[in-house]
């Protein structure tokens, strides 16, 4: 049953919705725009701020979905597992010969469904860093840092803090060229 969760999971993820409101509202691949990513910050840099938050809403419903699927039906053990593979659906889909967004929006609405608090507190992190900062990019890796330092005090050891742990390590690996860009200060500022 994980099993089928955990594919089911990593199908939902790879639903490209950025990459599909591009194609099928503005007639444009995303890809090749901006930082190339399929993501809500470049939907919105380049098709305006609808598009961008119907990306962002799409994105994180789907990482919402599948945890709360899984908890429906099998559990706590399962929910962690979905939630490493609706993230990795979303950063590798099978629809975008695996490469595609950086997992930020999806784990949000994972997070907002494992506990709201938790989410409370990486959105803040996000929120701040972004608003002193005035990069999306660095918002989202230093808030996936900070789940992975919240969530071990937040969960402790166990099942879930690993799956939190190993999908906020992924969106931080994902946002490499981003770094690489900040530390160059030619990273785009908002948007
Ligand atoms: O195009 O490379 P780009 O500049 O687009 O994009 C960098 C960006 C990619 O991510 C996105 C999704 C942005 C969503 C913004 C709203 C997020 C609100 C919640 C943030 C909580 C962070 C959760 C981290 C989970 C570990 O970074």
């Amino acid at each position: 049953m994980i099993f089928l969760l955990a594919i089911f999971s990593y199908l939902l993820g790879s639903i490209p919705n950025g990459y599909l409101i591009g194609k099928y509202c503005f007639k444009k691949d995303i890809r090749t725009l901006g930082s190339g990513n399929v993501g809500s910050t470049n939907v919105l840099r380049n098709f305006g701020k609808g598009a961008g938050l119907a990306t962002f809403f799409l994105d994180s419903i789907k990482g919402f979905l599948a945890v709360c699927i899984a908890d429906k039906v099998a559990g706590v053990d399962a929910f962690a597992i979905c939630l490493v593979c609706v993230v990795l659906g979303h950063m590798y889909s099978i629809f975008l010969h695996f490469k595609s967004g950086k997992g930020v929006a999806t784990a949000f609405g994972a997070f907002v469904y494992i506990d709201v608090k938790f989410a409370l507190i990486v959105l803040a992190v996000f929120l701040i860093v972004v608003i002193i900062g005035r990069m999306v990019s660095l918002g989202s890796i230093l808030a996936a840092f900070s789940a992975i330092v919240v969530g071990y005090f937040y969960f402790g050891l166990g099942k879930l803090y690993y799956a939190i742990f190993i999908s906020a390590a992924m969106i931080i690996y994902k946002h490499r060229s981003n770094i690489k860009r900040i530390k160059n200060h030619e990273e785009s500022k908002i948007f």
